[in-house]
């Protein structure tokens, strides 16, 4: 019980300090990414995304210097078959935080640069319809490490 109250409290710091801010409330936690596979063009990021603003806002744009493209995906399983589409518009209503994270929504890091290697950090930036934005520094984990409902061998369908 204690030690995992001690673990919690070093979270919490940490997320504190990892916070990126923009001017008007929209925030985003530090981030992390799996390692990427071998020869692989394509690797998933997951952050926490916080609109404290009092509207509703839309993601316009994602950015990342490792990828030639980052998009927005939605994943899905039934009956076995992983499906992911890519959030057409997606918006954040106040108060409200889009989580990204292993079996669910996640950004899609496509046509990467460089291999994800554990240990390293690159920034992935946010642009919102008001015109801000917000970076999230995202840290690359072991492959490994990743919770169990995140499969390695997952496939994208992508162009
Ligand atoms: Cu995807």
């Amino acid at each position: 019980m204690r030690s995992s109250f001690l673990a919690m409290t070093g979270l919490l710091v940490f997320s504190a300090v990892a916070l990126a801010q923009s001017h008007t409330g929209i925030m985003t936690s530090a981030g992390w990414a799996p390692e990427s596979l071998a020869g692989a063009k394509t690797g998933i990021a997951y952050a926490t995304v916080m609109n404290h603003s009092g509207k509703t806002v839309e993601i316009t744009a994602l950015s990342s210097p490792v990828a030639s493209t980052v998009e927005l995906h939605d994943q899905s399983q039934k009956d076995g078959v992983v499906t992911m589409r890519r959030v057409e518009v997606p918006r954040l209503i106040p108060g409200k935080s889009m989580k990204l994270k292993p079996g669910g929504r996640h950004f899609m890091l496509i046509g990467l640069k460089e291999p994800l290697i554990e240990g390293q950090t690159f920034p992935l930036t946010i642009t919102f319809d008001s015109g801000e934005s917000v970076t999230a520094e995202i840290t690359v984990k072991k492959a490994g490490l990743q919770p169990a409902d995140e499969s390695p061998k997952l496939e994208h369908d992508h162009h």
